[in-house]
């Protein structure tokens, strides 16, 4: 129950220097210069890290849980998550989501699967919804599921300009976007809309559309997979211009995206955030629509693509941290309590290896992997 993380060098993102970390149970205690082993408590676990680097635990809105794909037919259908995989890279709270198909993945299995990686020690959550719009739901519709169901935060992936969307018209956005709205309040959660934004020509033009017709406010939207096209990324520095917070899928080239929002467009780093895409589906299509390859999504990316934004594009590495921390927490309104090393905060620690790996993580206060290996596996793992 109570645990001491001794001699560490915190950036909570902000680099608040060598400290020790006092854990109880689920939350973090206290954080101070040094903390005495308290006598008369019972047993406390003591961690001396010497000296190792504890970050935040990342927080990735964007995963595919149960699995998804499958625009190659039957057999390309993903893989489910297993718990191991989301903790060994640094990840400690996803959003789960549906994608392309709402027919053979469903919202039950979603949820559940949500509920079982919290039971297993991560945080979780979902978005109500799949591509299509109408989309799929628990209840009869989004604004009911935020009220209703708790692990729902918003509706998602919705997909725009992409050759796979339901071809929403505007008011067919607007419509869902008020759900997410007005469920949100009723329900006390962020009423999310978050966009999977294609490859057409449109790009977020929808979404400037929904923004300039209606009274709804920017920070509930999010287009994800900004980094797709040049175009597309010019767009979203419009959008973060505007005050909203861009998404980028995470992978081998994505930290070039991220460096042009930033050195290019100067938009501020605090507007961009990214998420890996998880185990959904990777396909590449050419030009008339045709598949031409299909690969698999992994949470491992978000480590990698953060790590090329700090050595390869020269972020500091506080600055660096707020794409996978801070800015997540703010756009799923989880301030305070994720993606940060504060008094109160969650117990969602990462203590990283000279090399930037993983070596251990704490989620919610339990120590799930050491020595870059996961100790607390999923059920059938
Ligand atoms: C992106 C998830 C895409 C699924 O465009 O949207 O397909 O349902 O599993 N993936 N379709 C991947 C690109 C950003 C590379 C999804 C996927
Ligand atoms: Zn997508």
């Amino acid at each position: 129950m109570i645990k001491i993380i001794k001699n560490a060098n915190v950036y909570s993102p902000e680099p608040i220097g060598k400290c020790d970390i006092l854990i109880l149970d689920e939350r973090i205690a206290h954080i101070d210069s040094n903390i005495p082993v308290p006598r008369g408590l019972g047993e406390v676990e003591v961690f001396d890290v010497r000296g190792a680097t504890i970050i935040p635990g990342f927080i990735d809105q964007h995963v595919h849980i149960i699995g998804g794909g499958g625009e190659g037919g039957p057999a390309t259908r993903t893989p489910e998550i297993q718990l191991s995989q989301i903790t060994t890279n640094g990840v400690t709270t996803v959003v789960g989501c549906l994608g392309t198909d709402g027919t053979t993945r469903h919202m039950y299995s979603l949820l559940t699967k949500a509920r079982a990686l919290e039971i297993e020690g991560i945080t979780t959550f979902i978005y109500t919804g799949a591509y299509e719009v109408p989309t799929r739901t628990i209840t009869e519709n989004v604004r009911n599921d935020l009220i209703l169901i708790d692990k729902v935060i918003g509706v998602g992936e919705i997909a725009i300009s992409d050759h796979r969307s339901a071809q929403p018209d505007l008011s067919d956005l607007r419509k869902l976007a008020a759900e997410a709205r007005v469920g949100g309040m009723l329900g006390g959660k962020p009423g999310l809309v978050h966009f999977h934004v294609g490859g057409g020509p449109r790009g977020i033009q929808p979404i400037f559309e929904i923004l300039e017709t209606t009274e709804l406010p920017i920070a509930m939207f999010t287009p994800t997979h900004m980094n797709r096209n040049p175009e597309l990324l010019e767009q979203g520095a419009r959008f973060a211009k505007a005050g909203g917070k861009v998404d980028i899928t995470s992978g081998p080239e994505a930290y070039k995206g991220i460096m042009r929002l930033l050195n290019e467009f100067n938009i501020s780093i605090d507007h961009i955030t990214i998420s890996s895409d998880g185990n959904g589906s990777l396909p590449k299509f050419d030009a008339d629509g045709n598949l031409i390859g299909l690969g698999v999504g992994s949470v491992r990316t978000n480590l990698e693509t953060w790590r090329d934004v700090m050595i390869k594009g020269h972020v500091p590495m506080e600055e660096a941290l707020k794409i996978l921390t801070t800015n997540v927490a703010q756009n799923l309104n989880l301030q305070g309590r994720k993606g940060c090393i504060a008094r109160g905060a969650d117990a969602d620690l990462v203590e990283l290896t000279d090399d930037l790996e993983v070596n251990r993580v704490w989620a919610r206060g339990r120590l799930m992997v050491d020595a870059g290996r996961a100790i607390v596996k999923g059920t059938f793992e």
